[in-house]
């Protein structure tokens, strides 16, 4: 096997040490089932046009936010994209505060001023999705060294899509982390396309994971489908970075399962090409492995109508809350 072609990491069950138990399992599953409803929600109430903004659905990519931000610390930053909404909720940031963002209301987590594209709490350490690509990867790298310079050691993720990984950016990014040893967890999660481009149409390597040691860093290629596998790279890469060793990139293989954005609605794959990637859902393989631990099915009815209801609760909250005040258009814009 050649470096640019190392093996995708999967788990055909658990993990042999018993690293899980059925309160770790259904702690995930839950997380990911409400990601899930919570973006189907979203594009639901874009197409009834309720939503300023685009917004970009991470429905299949689940198993990436919950297998990562299990294990970011409580003082750990957070860097997110576009494609957030799940990782604002995987890091614990309330539901119905996130949906009023989206919906640009006022009791949004940024007062509705920032909407999809720019939800941030840095009470949680969510230091922002943001719209422009491969922003936060330099981002988490000022970060960890301002942590750094004040004695702190605070670990980063920093997620981004594979058309952000052949960016500049990206590059001076992870080059810079690695020759000041920083605490990041660059995240790739590799859909498979930018916009209507095909990875394999704009990335020099098979596996972007694999550029990890061309930048002096471990790189790890992950199934992203597998929540199970994401969460051992992740314990793999942030114990690295705890141990003072540095920086990784984990590849997460992965699909969307809907359009680039919900403004875009044209496709440019087929029905076929996706169908291998639900059959390996991340929420379907999951339950595989709780269905063999003999978690009960009413189980999962029950936990899938919950987030139902936390889900409709946040509409409810976010329809509810007014839009920002004209007056205070100037206000949060800029620092003191
Ligand atoms: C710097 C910059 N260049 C171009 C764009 C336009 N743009 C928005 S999303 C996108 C595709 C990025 O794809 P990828 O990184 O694979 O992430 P994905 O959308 O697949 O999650 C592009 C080119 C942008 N927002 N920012």
């Amino acid at each position: 096997m050649s470096e640019n072609d190392p093996e995708v990491r999967r788990w055909d069950g658990l993990p042999p040490d018993d690293a899980y138990d059925d309160a770790d399992l259904r702690r995930m599953y839950r997380a990911m089932a409400l990601m899930r409803r919570f973006d189907e929600e979203v594009s639901e109430l874009w197409t009834r046009r309720l939503i300023p903004g685009p917004t970009h659905a991470y429905i299949g990519m689940e198993a990436g936010g919950c297998g990562m931000l299990e294990e970011l610390p409580a003082d750990g930053f957070l860097y997110s994209y576009y494609r957030g909404h799940g990782h604002a909720l995987a890091r614990g940031l309330p539901p119905d505060r996130v949906m009023a963002e989206i919906l640009g209301r006022a009791d949004g987590i940024c007062g509705g001023k920032g909407g999809s594209h720019h939800l941030t709490d840095v009470a949680f350490g969510h230091l922002g999705a943001n719209g422009i690509v491969a922003a936060g990867l330099p981002q988490a790298v000022g970060s960890t060294l301002a942590a750094q310079l004040a004695g702190d050691h605070r670990p980063a993720v920093a997620f981004f899509g594979d058309g952000a990984s052949s960016s500049g950016t990206a590059h001076e990014a992870m080059n810079l982390a690695s020759v000041w040893k920083l605490p990041v967890v660059f995240v790739c999660e590799n859909n498979g396309h930018a916009v209507s481009t095909r990875a394999t149409a704009m990335v020099s390597v098979q596996n972007v994971g694999a550029r990890g040691p061309a930048y002096g860093m471990p790189g790890h290629v992950v199934d992203g489908q597998d929540v199970i596998a994401v969460n051992q790279a992740a314990r793999a890469a942030f114990a690295h970075a705890a141990a003072g060793d540095g920086p990784s990139l984990i590849e997460l293989k992965t699909a969307r399962y809907r359009t680039h954005s919900a403004a875009n609605p044209v496709e440019y794959r087929s029905a076929e090409e996706l169908a291998p990637w639900i059959d390996r859902d991340p929420l379907t393989l999951l339950r595989g492995r709780m269905d063999a631990r003999g978690t009960p099915g009413d189980w999962f009815e029950r936990t899938l109508a919950e987030v139902a209801e936390v889900v409709d609760d946040a509409t409810r909250f976010a329809r509810d809350s007014p839009p920002p005040a004209d007056a205070d258009a100037l206000e949060d814009v800029y620092a003191a």
